[in-house]
């Protein structure tokens, strides 16, 4: 059995950030469980434009206030407490912090390594170990 504390992540290479958010990996994917699990805070009133092209993504809000726009569709999602999105088609969307910082809880599929940085479409490099 793994415990882990975000507090521990805090100042370490498992936490990554700029001046709009910040993502603690909590998990790997050399913790083995078969996916990656982040907390992610959006920084109210910030913008991010994400494309997993080679992920699959879930997250689910557990404080704060925002918005998420498919980038397909158009259609914009308001993101509260209790809120979960799932990118079940690799979706690009923009997300919108809203009136207070947003506490995201994420889990990829594949896992991600820690190694990817966002390219120029906001996605991840596939991992090709
Ligand atoms: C909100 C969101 O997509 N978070 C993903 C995790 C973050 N991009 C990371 O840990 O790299």
């Amino acid at each position: 059995m793994k415990i882990v504390r975000v507090q521990d992540i805090i100042g370490t290479e498992r936490e990554v950030s700029d001046k709009q958010w910040t993502s603690r990996r909590l998990l790997l994917k050399k913790d083995g469980m078969g996916f990656s699990f982040h907390e992610t805070i959006i920084k109210a009133g910030s913008e991010h434009t994400f494309w997993y092209k080679n992920h699959l993504e879930a997250v689910y809000c557990v404080a704060g206030n925002g918005r998420i726009k498919d980038l397909a569709t158009g259609e914009v999602h308001e993101i509260t407490d209790g809120t979960l999105y799932a990118l079940d088609k690799h979706d690009k969307h923009t997300l919108y912090g809203g009136t207070e910082d947003m506490r995201l809880i994420c889990s990829f599929n594949p896992p991600v390594t820690g190694r990817e940085v966002h390219d120029e479409d906001g996605a991840y490099i596939a991992d090709t170990d």
